[in-house]
């Protein structure tokens, strides 16, 4: 968890090295790390943990979940998910309709307030993929790329993997109901 949370930080910061190289004069000494390095991490206060997918068929579906937390003091919003191995990202919410069916519904954006965690999680927030180039399964990963109201960006590999343990019988149930599209009136034109 840890390792990802590095790495998401890490392909965040990679854009800026470039500036930071040229910013410096050939005559500056070599010896020393470049110094503005924590600035730089300030401007990137959102980080991603417990990010996974389920496996999934090429040209099918698949749903990404994930915690998302906002360590500035102001708040940030999540505008926009891709990936470049998907036809179409969404984000999307899980609600409970009338007669106790499940039921997707796109969502414009979602909130991360100051100094707080978002979860994606199974039954409710997700980041909906579909027309997958290819077969994912346990183990792969998925590259994923997410786009705040800021402008910031953060590309992260999403652990490609089963439920979770100890959630049986209520998931399949909501993976049923809630993500073939067939079940779907709304979902058509997607
Ligand atoms: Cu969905």
């Amino acid at each position: 968890m840890s390792f990802r949370h590095a790495l998401a930080l890490l392909l965040t910061l990679a854009p800026a090295v470039p500036a930071l190289a040229q910013s410096q004069t050939p005559a500056a000494a070599p010896t020393q790390a470049p110094p503005p390095a924590a600035p730089v991490k300030e401007e990137i206060p959102i980080t991603v943990s417990e990010a996974w997918a389920r496996p999934a068929a090429k040209g099918g579906s698949d749903v990404v979940y994930l915690t998302l937390t906002n360590h500035a003091k102001t708040p940030e919003r999540l505008i926009r998910a891709a990936s470049p191995i998907a036809r179409m990202t969404m984000l999307h919410t899980t609600k409970m309709a009338a007669g106790g069916v499940m039921q997707m519904r796109d969502v414009e954006g979602i909130d991360l307030p100051p100094g707080k965690s978002v979860s994606l999680a199974p039954d409710g927030l997700h980041i909906m993929l579909s027309g997958l180039d290819q077969t994912l399964k346990p183990g792969q990963t998925l590259p994923l790329t997410l786009t705040f109201a800021s402008g910031r960006e953060i590309t992260l590999l999403v652990p490609v993997r089963q439920g979770p343990v100890g959630q049986g019988s209520g998931m399949s149930g909501h993976e049923m109901g809630g993500h073939q599209m067939g079940d779907m009136p709304g979902m058509s034109g997607h």
